[in-house]
């Protein structure tokens, strides 16, 4: 980490100091303390793994939510087993983080029984990257896939006005002692907080990441967050978008980013509908031949890195060994701001 000497428009912060600050503003807000550890833990983890769009510059927004009049501070998560691969945790429409944990023991049981596994969070609302939740199923051994929807800011390919969600979509592989092989990604060009923060920075966005609203393209990034953002890879991206809305929508009876963008009503606060996560038992689904499989699943690796083709997450991995060593470099006017949420 570049550790500038004067740098007055950042402050150093020990990954532990993040998570209690973190934790110190939920609470403050009134969130209550189930519903705010896992969201700090979050909050952290994506500071820590310099994922800026969904680290510490998400509390000032969390704190709007959980002031939502339709946000359930206190919410407690139902978790149904619906069949012998299905469960259904109710999120009670407090943050999907809880429920996630909850619902975590029982999704690896029945994963690791039947051989695969889906988790349908209902009702819950929305903010964090979803590489953490990933990695707790990497973690277990299983591989896991990951969706849901968000708001619709993201026009359609061929079309201009927004109807799709910044929808990410995540994908785990366990590889043993090695880091998991783990991708996440939003469908849109970049997710929403990443123009955001051009916006803060007064920094220009890319041709191609989204158009204004006469449907013209934009690099201004408050002209786009106004306009309609675009999907990645034109007609892949949107089709891919389009399957997330209805995988973790109406499949498993909630909330497209249409229908959650209604529901919001113009309060602003976080995202709310479902999300949909599938879980495999490579071990089981290998049919006996794991060592062999594990194999091939490294050789696929290797061929990638033998080439210096870099795998998702490795920028990550590196980030978070500097984060642990060093500590975060926070923007001075993000902690400020972090800090005023403490004295409310
Ligand atoms: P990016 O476009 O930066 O893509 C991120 C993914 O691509 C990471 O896995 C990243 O690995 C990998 N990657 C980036 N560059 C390369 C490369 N050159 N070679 C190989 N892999 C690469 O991020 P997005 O803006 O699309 O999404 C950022 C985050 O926003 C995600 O965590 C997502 O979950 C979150 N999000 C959440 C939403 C929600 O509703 N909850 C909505 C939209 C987004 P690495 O990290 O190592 O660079
Ligand atoms: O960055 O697109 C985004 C986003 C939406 C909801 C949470 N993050």
């Amino acid at each position: 980490i570049a550790i500038r000497q004067n740098d007055t428009s950042h402050v150093m912060v020990g990954v532990d100091d993040v998570f209690h600050m973190a934790l110190q503003v939920l609470l403050n807000a009134g969130l209550s303390p189930e519903q705010a550890e896992p969201v700090a833990r979050v909050i952290t983890a994506g500071e820590r793994d310099e994922c800026f769009s969904h680290g510490l510059y998400r509390l000032p927004g969390c704190v709007e939510t959980i002031k939502s009049p339709k946000f359930v501070p206190d919410a407690v998560p139902n978790i149904v087993e619906t069949s012998a691969a299905v469960v259904h945790a109710d999120a009670a429409y407090g943050y999907s983080l809880l429920a996630f944990d909850r619902a975590l023991s029982i999704v690896e049981r029945k994963t690791r029984s039947v051989g695969v596994c889906i988790l349908a969070i209902n009702n819950c609302f929305h903010f964090s990257a979803l590489w953490p939740e990933i990695e707790a199923m990497t973690e277990r051994g299983l591989a896991a896939i990951a969706m849901t929807p968000s708001h619709s800011w993201v026009a359609p390919a061929g079309g201009t006005r927004p109807v799709l969600g910044t929808n990410p979509i995540a994908f785990g592989w366990p590889r043993g002692k090695e880091r998991p092989y783990v991708f996440d990604f939003a469908t849109s060009a970049i997710a929403r907080g990443d123009i955001a923060l051009h916006k803060i920075g007064g920094k220009p966005i890319p041709a191609g990441w989204a158009v204004d609203s006469d449907g013209n393209s934009t690099t201004d990034a408050a002209v786009a967050l106004s306009g309609a953002m675009l999907t990645f890879g034109g007609h892949k991206g949107s089709a891919l978008s389009t399957m997330i809305e209805l995988l973790a929508g109406p499949l498993i009876g909630d909330m497209t980013s249409m229908q959650s963008m209604a529901f919001d009503g113009g309060i602003k606060a976080a995202p709310c509908h479902g999300e949909l996560i599938i879980a495999f038992d490579p071990e089981l689904l290998g049919g006996g031949t794991s060592t062999a499989n594990h194999e091939s699943a490294e050789a696929l690796f290797a061929a990638f890195t033998d080439q210096a083709a870099r795998l998702p997450s490795q920028r990550r991995y590196e980030a978070r060994e500097r984060s642990m060593k060093y500590g975060v470099r926070v923007a001075r006017e993000l902690y400020d701001r972090i800090q005023s949420l403490l004295m409310d």
